[in-house]
């Protein structure tokens, strides 16, 4: 690789090329290149002998198929990714130098990866969880990578008790259950006994903690980082990951249903978008202090379960992500990947929160036992743009072939290079932090709050976003056995709110609280996504659709929604063409059995005059479905006989259809909106 250090948004791709093979139309051979004359039988003593050790090709193959799995990661080991581009609006020069954040003409190259946390590999998607939200910039510089989550704090302030946590939130040790789920003793015992768990927990009993994709929740880097210039001056700063599209959720019966309709609901969900070209795109926000305002707050900013409210600190937008390509192998990408908040630029580095001094250490570490050696920055995914050089060498899978005698520093005969470089020349030089005090096991007073933030997320909800965390407590904490601890929560959670507090005690028969309340007023409006943004592309509605539907007038609908980046799919109670009154006939998507409602957005039933009694059937169960999760619903023809048969009629974004024209646009309305939560349900 030469030196030339010009990175462009193909830079990776073209990288990744020399890596891809295309097997098909090609002659088998073992992995030594012979060519193979059988496949479908070992090499035996007789017809029906015995296997001969002699064969090598059934060795091989087995061999390689038996050792083909790797561990998972210990958390976040469900996830997906893609590959895009980042650039940046304008230049961050005044506060950083980091090179891919200097140019608005420069395109860096980036591989994203979400995931859940506590789910094994091959779990639901739905589950109420945080979800990973992990970047790799490809720089000029070297790989930087943004390792954060969906939400903006964490469960915990110092990093030695990952493990505790971890250890009470996966499935119980002695019966291994239950998967992906924090609704159970162990978790909900760690969080009664580890109070400074209280914010996390309250945003992850929110919408925040079921996203109705990874396209639409928002990013943050969680620990306070500095940003550096090339004057040496820092700034404290924050990462935000602002989704084009809006934050938006599901409701927790709808998550619970699709983890069993479709498990692979948000990779189905990613791959499908940029397959179709709608490349979901989020764009980069950073909160910035000044070193002098460190103390400022009524938190200690080093504190990770502590948010800066926006209203207090604004978010400037810097720049843009979009993710336009999907990867061509899972394992050798997706699961290959290997993220460390330690991988930095110059211009970017570390504060002391107590949290992210922790993780600098485990992420090489885990790597090692995951992919199987210190070579791992080797496999293609992980490769720097760039080149390196170093005096590192040898270990299991080493690819480079380093030629030369010398391998080490200082050296004569080498001209002592690898050489190091100044700052000047790009050489990565720690923030000079004065840093002084006694070695002690202990935790700043300043870290001793553990509940006015949880409050304030509390008071910054609206009426349903509240109602949906009173029914997650109360869901969660009634599937936990232990009297005890769901008591010892209600109380915990008293000093967050006496609402929330003797409401779920309520639902789960626990003593209301007698005590607690919380002095906090302060609501941040930035926390609640009512305030989101509202568009309606790429939003997916399911068509329900019979023989005999109004042709032209349906058509007509279809198109409105499409020229608004809608996706409408057709359902109907089989598979073929469904024909309509002149003679058209639209193409049927799904099936009543294989769809289902909780996989669109919203609903539109069209209806058609020769239905089935199965169609009749199939339909309405979808409509009320539909309604009952406050999703938008128009009817038009035949469809509207569900609104008028469930009562729907005129419910919060129930659109009737009389006039097709009309309809259309009050529809698209309605489908932006997300949800209907002033609907009454009955
Ligand atoms: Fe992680 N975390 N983490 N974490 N984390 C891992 O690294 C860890 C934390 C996050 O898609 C592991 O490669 C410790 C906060 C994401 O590959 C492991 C602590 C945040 C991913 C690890 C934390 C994260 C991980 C497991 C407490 C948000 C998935 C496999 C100090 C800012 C990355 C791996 C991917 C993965 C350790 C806390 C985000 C074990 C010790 C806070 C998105 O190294």
């Amino acid at each position: 690789m030469s030196d030339e250090r010009k990175i462009n948004e193909n830079s990776k791709n073209e990288q990744l090329e020399q890596f891809r093979v295309d097997d098909e139309g090609q002659k088998l051979t073992t992995n030594q290149g012979l060519k193979v004359s059988e496949d479908e039988f070992s090499l035996k003593a007789g017809e029906r002998g015995p296997t001969l050790m002699e064969d090598f090709h059934f060795r091989e193959k087995m061999t390689h198929f038996d050792h083909e799995r790797i561990p998972e990661r210990v958390v976040h080991a469900r996830g997906y990714a893609a590959h895009g581009e980042f650039e940046v609006y304008e230049s961050m020069k005044e506060y950083t130098k980091a090179k891919f954040l200097q140019d608005p003409a420069v395109k860096t190259p980036v591989f994203v990866r979400f995931s859940t946390v506590a789910g094994s590999r091959g779990s639901a998607e739905t589950v109420r969880d945080a979800r990973g939200f992990a970047t790799k910039f490809y720089t000029e510089e070297g790989n930087y990578d943004l390792v954060g989550n969906n939400i903006p704090v964490f469960f915990i302030q110092d990093a030695i008790k990952f493990p505790d946590l971890v250890h009470a939130l996966k499935p119980e040790p002695h019966n291994e259950f239950p998967q992906a789920a924090s609704a159970h003793d162990t978790f909900w015992d760690f969080v009664a006994n580890n109070q400074e768990a209280a914010h996390m927990v309250i945003w992850t009993m929110s919408d925040r903690g079921i996203p109705r994709s990874f396209r639409m929740m928002e990013g943050f880097g969680v620990h306070t980082f500095r940003f550096v210039n090339d004057q040496g001056k820092a700034h404290f700063v924050k990462f935000h990951w602002k989704p084009v599209l809006g934050a938006h959720s599901l409701v927790w019966d709808e998550a619970q249903k699709i983890a069993g309709k479709d498990p692979d609901f948000n990779r189905r969900d990613l791959w499908e978008s940029i397959d179709n070209g709608d490349y979901p795109k989020f764009e980069l926000g950073v909160q910035l202090l000044t070193e002098e305002d460190e103390f400022k707050f009524d938190f200690d900013i080093l504190d990770s379960t502590k948010l800066w409210p926006e209203e207090d600190v604004p978010v400037k937008i810097i720049g843009k992500m979009t993710l336009n390509r999907n990867v061509d192998n899972v394992f050798a990408e997706t699961e290959q990947v290997a993220f460390h908040p330690g991988h930095v630029v110059p211009g970017i580095d570390f504060s002391n929160d107590p949290l992210l001094q922790g993780r600098l250490f485990s992420y090489t570490d885990t790597q090692l036992i995951r992919l199987g050696g210190p070579n791992f920055h080797e496999l293609p995914v992980n490769r720097p743009v760039c080149p390196f050089h170093n005096n590192q060498r040898d270990g299991y899978g080493r690819q480079t072939i380093n030629r030369g005698q010398v391998n080490y520093h200082n050296n004569s005969l080498a001209a002592n290079t690898p050489a190091t470089v100044s700052e000047a020349e790009g050489g990565y030089v720690h923030y000079q932090e004065k840093v002084e005090g006694r070695k002690v096991r202990s935790r700043s007073e300043s870290f001793k709050d553990h509940f006015s933030q949880a409050t304030l997320f509390w008071n910054s909800m609206s009426k349903p976003e509240k109602e949906h965390i009173i029914d997650a407590f109360s869901f969660e904490l009634g599937k936990v056995k232990s009297k005890s601890v769901q008591q010892q929560v209600v109380d915990m959670f008293a000093n967050v709110s006496l609402e929330l507090a003797t409401a779920f005690a309520g639902a789960i028969g626990a003593v209301p609280p007698k005590e607690g309340g919380s002095e906090v007023t302060k609501a941040s409006p930035a926390l609640s996504q009512l305030n989101t943004k509202k568009k309606p592309d790429t939003r997916k509605v399911g068509v329900l659709l019979g023989n005999g539907f109004n042709g032209s007038e349906v058509q007509s609908v279809l198109e409105a929604l499409k020229a608004k980046g809608i996706q409408p799919e057709i359902i109907s109670d089989k598979l073929g063409k469904v024909k309509g009154t002149d003679g058209s006939a639209l193409e049927a998507d799904h099936t009543f059995l294989t769809a289902s409602s909780v996989l669109f957005d919203a609903i539109y039933a069209a209806g058609g005059s020769g239905e089935s009694k199965k169609f009749l059937q199939g339909a309405a169960y979808f409509v009320s479905e539909a309604f009952s999760h406050y999703k938008p619903i128009g009817a038009t023809h035949e469809g509207k006989q569900w609104l008028e048969a469930g009562n729907m009629e005129n419910s919060p974004g129930v659109i009737k259809g009389e006039d097709v024209n009309g309809f259309a646009e009050e529809f698209v309305e309605a489908i932006s909106a997300h949800r209907h939560w002033d609907r009454q349900l009955v």
